[in-house]
């Protein structure tokens, strides 16, 4: 940290679905253990720890004659519940490289599949650690030892049974686009994630795990990964925090440059950007944990990249994932450029769309581009809890489609929720959760049968085709109306339509329907049924023995024959063929 410039400390994002052991990973790394101090051992908050270079060389044993050029890495804990969409910054992914933890007994879960795809959004170079392989049945532990020699310790049955689980977390992610590979059968970095198996527990695969992460900083990220301590700080806003005696503090990743006590810095709160003053710098020594609130160590001054804790007046309303940066000289132009950052997202924003709010700018995000990647439309999107306001905008959408609210990881207020609960309001949705493509899911999968169900009914309104025989013998009465017993040839035959002859002649109006002595609404094919025909007469419109069509409305007949025709049975088909044929010999564009 003392260098002037060069590389900077890579930023390593630890990501997994709950209690997949990323926490417990970062312990052995850094050789504390969190996990016995934290509640019902989830972690509450997000944490960073800088493990220095030596420290990472001691660990890894075979490393320690690599030129290693990073001067360690800043590793960035996220509990699984949590969406690390806060995880961003300028233009891109806040970390530089990820570890995604996947318990090896229980495969892919939600989240980390959430995870990958966030992963790929933002091509954030990852290596899989496949967690908890002491629990394998069967398996030998060698407390600290490299994977690769535990394993080959390992007895042939326990060996094909940690294969398989490779070979699954192979497919699995080759099913998402991922060419993976075990570490050792890696040999292009660039193009295959490597899969590194591990035991927080007994510390086997950890060497190898770094090695490989040292790997991919040297490789990839030297270039990217210079700074200088000269600039301004810039950093985003991971959580926004009280903490006793301090009031309302910010969590902060800086990523480039130095942030001092005593700089003016500006961020995005819920209502635009604020400027303020650093009061002090809450750093966590090396190998310690952020969130241990009394261990913080005052700082001057800190360089990138370091997890920090700025506490500073006036900062309630601050949005996590918010960009954060030092003013030096004209404030206006720094607040100009976060202010653009901010409003970046609402590019997306299209005239047509349903309304989102998330708890990050980052899940916002990424919530955004999911629902674009599904052509969805989104009209408006605010970090933020639910409120009842956001509801009364809702509400005024007009395509019911799109009369949603998503709530990404964000609480709904009491009023909102009491709204929701109305029968009153039951025509707007709103969906919350916590796996972005699961409530995306939610979303499409409401949305789908909603569709579905509107077109039946507007289906259902459409004057079906039917073809009808008036029965020999079968004249009740002559007229007013004229009450006849008819086969149904083909099709449905409803009430309430107009019948006409093949040649076009008008017959009368179907009224009423009985099938042994009962009205009925609809028949079908076969059967045989009395009908009353309105303005019709025995003898003149109709005779015993004629064949009779319904008369199909010209704008129905472009539904039936564009949307319905390959659903409908063969004989209903050849029924609406032949009454179009007669419609289109004067006026061949009739229906058309
Ligand atoms: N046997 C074994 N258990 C493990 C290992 N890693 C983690 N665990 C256990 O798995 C549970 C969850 O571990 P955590 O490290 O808290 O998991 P996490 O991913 O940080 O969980 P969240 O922060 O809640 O998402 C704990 O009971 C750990 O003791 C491992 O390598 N081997
Ligand atoms: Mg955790």
């Amino acid at each position: 940290m003392s260098q002037k410039s060069g590389i900077r400390t890579p930023i390593v994002a630890v990501l997994g679905h709950v209690d997949h052991g990323k926490t417990s990973l970062l312990d052995r790394i850094r050789g504390s253990s969190v996990v016995s101090t934290e509640d019902g051992a989830i972690t509450q908050h997000i944490g960073a720890t800088v493990v220095p270079i030596e420290a990472i060389r001691k660990m890894s044993g075979s490393m320690e004659k690599m030129a290693v050029k990073v001067p360690g890495l800043l590793f960035i804990d996220t509990p699984g519940h949590h969406a690390f969409t806060s995880l961003r910054a300028r233009g891109g992914a806040l970390a530089d490289m990820a570890i995604l933890v996947i318990d090896i007994n229980q495969g892919f879960q939600p989240q980390t599949i959430e995870a990958l795809q966030i992963l790929r959004t933002y091509r954030t170079p990852f290596v899989v650690a496949a967690t908890k392989i002491d629990r394998i049945h069967g398996w030998r532990p060698v407390q600290g030892e490299p994977f690769l020699s535990s394993f080959s310790r390992q007895n042939d049955r326990v060996k094909e049974l940690v294969e398989t689980r490779l070979y699954e977390l192979v497919g699995k992610l080759s099913e998402i686009g991922f060419s993976a590979e075990r570490f050792d059968r890696v040999s292009d970095f660039q193009r295959n994630l490597a899969i590194v198996p591990v035991s927080a527990h007994t510390g086997e695969g950890i060497p190898e795990l770094l090695m490989v992460m040292i790997g991919l900083a040297q490789r990839y990220m030297e270039q990217e990964l210079g700074f200088s301590v000269d600039r301004p700080g810039i950093g985003t806003v991971l959580e926004v925090k009280e903490e006793r005696g301090l009031g309302i503090t910010l969590d902060v990743i800086l990523y480039d440059g130095t942030l001092s006590v005593g700089d003016e810095i500006a961020f995005a709160k819920i209502n635009g950007v604020a400027q303020t003053k650093v009061r002090a710098l809450l750093k966590p020594r090396p190998m310690k944990e952020i969130l241990i609130e009394d261990r913080f160590e005052r700082v001057k001054c800190v360089t990138a990249a370091a997890g920090i804790k700025v506490s500073a007046p006036n900062l309630e309303g601050t949005i996590a994932g918010s960009p954060i940066q030092v003013i030096s000289g004209d404030p206006e132009s720094v607040k100009e450029l976060i202010r653009k950052e901010m409003e970046e997202i609402k590019v997306k924003i299209s005239p047509e769309g349903l309304m989102i709010k998330a708890d990050t700018i980052g899940a916002l995000e990424a919530l955004c581009n999911e629902l674009e990647a599904k052509d969805i439309g989104v009209m408006s999107a605010e970090v933020g809890p639910v409120s009842r306001h956001d509801l009364i905008q809702v509400e005024t959408i007009k395509n019911p489609c799109y009369r949603v609210l998503l709530a990404f990881n964000t609480p709904i207020l009491p009023d909102a929720a009491e709204m929701i609960k109305d029968p009153g309001f039951s025509h707007l949705k709103v969906f919350d959760g916590r796996v972005i493509y699961q409530l995306v899911d939610l979303y499409i999968a409401w949305r789908d049968e909603l569709k579905r169900k509107a077109e039946q009914q507007r289906f259902e309104q459409i004057v079906m085709p039917a073809k009808i025989r008036v029965l020999p013998h079968g004249i009740f009465r002559q007229s007013n109306p004229a009450v006849v017993g008819v086969r149904v040839l083909g099709g449905t035959l409803r009430t309430d339509v107009n019948l006409i002859q093949i040649d076009g002649r008008k017959v009368g109006h179907l009224k009423s329907m009985q099938l042994n002595q009962e009205n009925i609404r609809e028949a079908q094919a076969g059967a045989e049924v009395a009908i009353s025909i309105e303005g019709a007469t025995v003898g003149r419109q109709l005779n015993e023995g004629d064949n009779l069509y319904v008369d199909i409305p010209e704008r129905h007949i472009k539904v039936l024959e564009q949307e319905m025709q390959k659903n409908l049975p063969i004989i209903t088909q050849e029924i609406l063929g032949e009454f179009t044929d007669m419609k289109r010999k004067p006026d061949p564009f009739w229906g058309k």
